[in-house]
């Protein structure tokens, strides 16, 4: 495979940013201006209700955007999924239909839409290839959010068979960064972490409890080199089989906790709790691909920690976000 050609978004291009206000959808705004796309179509959800079909098929008909990005979605840990799998099943479901469907029907020239690396078989061969979604059981504490974004991927495989539309997909790893949810139990664990550190070291806390056995492996990506990829996607790729995009570098938990508290500055223990659940015991992707193809990821996790504590910071001190 030899590294892809780049047909450039021009720079005058009307693209619409699906989920700017969350993390990805803002990573990619924030990518998307760097290099100068500055005609972005942008709706908060109270602007734009992407589970009503109705308006999202006005919205699209009336704005026609050219490119879009679909980075809209229901996303929470592994204690939230588990919770609520009837709201992250119906929500992912009908963000998926509603904005792939409605943007065959206003004729969107390129569209990317972002599955998850929690889509893949729970007990997956590792590295987990493109090639075996599909192939096994899911993990339970996220099937809901699994099968709906399974459906939004293959969506984007069957209007490009059907219709010949230019839908790609690409399947990011465990994401963070700037404009994650640091909520205590509803976030996933690297700002869960972030914040118990942080809370701990300033309240001289002598111990920090951290979810599970502290054993399963997670890759972490930073949101920003991650909409990097995307974009660079959107300009090279185009294909029935979606992209896998991250590190290809994993971590325990363990290891995660230490460097976080590391980067926090806290010194206190640190105690596993083996009541929480592990969730999937690994999930490292194989990226070769999108590697052959010319993209390589440029921002580690301790650099993206720090990054991200340094954020975490500034927003405590706005007071804005309320944490
Ligand atoms: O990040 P996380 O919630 O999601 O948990 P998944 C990863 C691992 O960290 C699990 C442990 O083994 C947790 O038990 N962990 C330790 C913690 N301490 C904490 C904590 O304070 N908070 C949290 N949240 N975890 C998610 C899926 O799975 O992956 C989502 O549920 C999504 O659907 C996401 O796809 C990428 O990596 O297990």
């Amino acid at each position: 495979m030899s590294a892809l050609p780049r047909i450039p978004i021009p720079r005058e291009a009307k693209i619409w940013v699906a989920g700017h206000n969350g993390m990805v959808g803002g990573a990619i705004v924030r990518k998307l201006r760097e290099i100068g796309c500055d005609n972005l179509v942008l709706r908060s959800s109270k602007e734009l209700d992407l589970t009503d079909q109705r308006a999202t098929f006005d919205f699209l008909q009336s704005e026609k955007p050219e490119y879009a990005f679909i980075a809209a979605a229901k996303v929470g840990g592994i204690w939230a999924n588990s919770q609520a799998p009837a709201e992250f099943g119906w929500i992912n479901l009908a963000i998926a239909t509603n904005a792939i469907h409605g943007a065959h029907l206003a004729g969107v020239r390129k569209l990317l839409y972002l599955g998850s690396s929690c889509i893949y078989p729970r007990l997956a061969p590792q590295p987990i290839r493109e090639s075996d979604l599909l192939t096994g059981a899911l993990e339970p504490t996220n099937e809901a959010y699994a099968v709906a974004k399974i459906a939004g991927l293959r969506l984007c495989a069957w209007y490009r068979r059907q219709y010949g539309d230019d839908f790609i997909a690409a399947m990011p790893t465990n994401l963070f960064g700037p404009g994650d949810n640091f909520h205590p139990e509803k976030s996933h664990v690297l700002p869960a972490l972030i914040r118990k550190f942080h809370e701990a070291k300033l309240s001289g806390a002598p111990e920090v409890i951290v979810w599970g056995s502290g054993r399963p492996l997670r890759e972490f990506h930073y949101v920003d080199d991650l909409a990097d990829g995307l974009v660079w996607l959107m300009e090279h790729y185009s294909g029935e089989e979606h992209r896998n995009i991250g590190t290809g570098e994993e971590v325990s938990i363990a290891q995660l906790a230490k460097m976080v508290a590391e980067t926090v500055g806290y010194s206190g223990r640190i105690v596993f709790d083996p009541s929480k659940p592990d969730g999937t015991p690994r999930k490292l992707m194989d990226c070769s691909k999108i590697h052959a193809e010319g993209w390589h990821h440029r921002i580690g996790l301790r650099e993206g920690l720090e990054k991200t504590y340094a954020w975490f910071l500034e927003q405590k001190e706005s007071g804005l976000r309320g944490w």
